[in-house]
């Protein structure tokens, strides 16, 4: 796709570690079978978008405290260290078991009423910060995990300094990531480091926006009781059978003081360009309505119409008018979320992107 007006003005944010992560397929239903996120989904959007003339940069040397800002410290130390348990405790080697999955979850259910205590075994311990079977932690995972939350850091610092738009290309990706457990292959979230680095800088009231086709419930987790960071998304409805299935419905609203500053919009399986645009603009006027210095884009692009992980049908030109509206509001931080059509990936990624970077130029001119 031919980006109008010459090279794509938008900062990319990438360390090639985020190759490192190679989950190796996801446990579905009790079966190991091959995975959709996988290492070449970043490959072909970089391709794509250095093919479009925008300038790569690296991500600024990343600390722990831009991670423990919105995750517990059990959580970031789980991630950074349960590959070597795991190999330490044989798995790999002595039982073929060549990545990280939980297999025992201490549900409300089981727990009853009792403190969930830490157990000893490594393979118990998984279940207490990994919601899902389809979530595996291998050999790099961690340098990747790590690596995505730099970049999204990186870029709210860019936009920090007067870059009116700059996108983070996130792997593993991050908005079904919470502050306490991880899921939905994402492990932390990349979208909240960068709202609370946009805080952290100085901004009073941020807007996470998120177009993943699936519900960011790890960021509503976050920011559920916050009144200065808003977070609204357009998703598959859970409803219908989709993931994450236990939330993500639009009577969310946010919790105590965050109340009103949450916003679920779900839609329809089989859903396209029209009434997926109303729901970008309705959260659009809610943020315009709620009032702020900056918004972080979930930028997930498995709302195209050929992805295998969601029944959403939205096209390139789709994502482009989204990311007008968007860039219209503010300076933006967008992060790369889900997305799993190898073939068509890349021109999503440049659609929306030059979408935003043209609603900017629009909005300060
Ligand atoms: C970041 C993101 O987009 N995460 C999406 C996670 C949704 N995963 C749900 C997977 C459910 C079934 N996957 C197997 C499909 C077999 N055809
Ligand atoms: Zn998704």
């Amino acid at each position: 796709m031919a980006v109008e007006g010459g090279a794509l003005e938008v900062p990319v944010v990438w360390d090639a570690d985020c190759l490192l992560h190679r989950p190796a397929g996801e446990v579905w239903l009790g079966e190991r079978i091959d995975g959709t996120e996988v290492p070449e989904r970043a490959t072909v959007i970089l391709q794509k978008l250095t093919e479009a003339g925008a300038r790569v940069v690296p991500p600024a040397v990343h600390d722990e405290a831009a991670l423990l800002a919105v995750h517990d410290r059990e959580l970031v130390e789980h991630l950074a260290t349960v590959w070597a348990d795991w190999e330490a405790s044989g798995f790999p080697a002595d039982f073929g078991r060549d990545r990280v999955v939980p297999y025992v979850f201490p549900t409300a259910a089981m727990l009853a009423g009792l403190p969930c205590r830490l157990p000893t075994a490594t393979h118990a311990q998984v279940g207490r910060y990994c919601y899902d079977t389809m979530t595996l932690v291998g050999p790099g995972s961690w340098e990747a995990i790590r690596a995505a939350a730099g970049c999204a850091r990186t870029a709210a610092e860019l936009i920090t300094a007067d870059a009116a738009v700059a996108y983070a290309l996130c792997r593993p990706p991050g908005h079904h990531a919470g502050p306490t457990g991880y899921g939905g292959s994402c492990y932390l979230n990349n979208a909240a480091v960068a709202a609370q680095a946009l805080r952290h800088a100085g901004a009073e009231r941020i807007a996470v926006v998120d177009i993943d086709a699936h519900h960011g419930n790890g960021t509503q987790a976050i920011f559920y009781g916050r009144p200065d960071v808003y977070y609204g998304s357009v998703h598959v409805d859970p409803g219908a059978g989709w993931f994450p299935h236990y939330m993500g419905f639009a009577d969310e609203r946010g919790n105590g003081a965050g109340i009103d500053a949450n916003r679920n919009v779900p839609l329809a399986p089989g859903s396209g360009d029209d009434a997926w645009l109303d729901a970008v603009g309705l959260l659009c006027d809610d943020v315009r309505a709620f009032g702020v210095e900056a918004i972080v884009l979930s930028l997930g692009v498995d709302a195209a119409a050929a992805d295998p992980e969601s029944p959403l049908q939205v096209t390139a030109d789709g994502y482009r008018a989204a990311g007008e509206l968007i860039g219209s509001l503010g300076p933006v931080a967008a992060i790369q979320e889900g997305g799993y059509d190898l073939d068509s990936l890349g021109d999503y990624v440049l659609a929306a992107l030059a979408g935003v970077a043209a609603g900017r130029a629009a909005a300060s001119s």
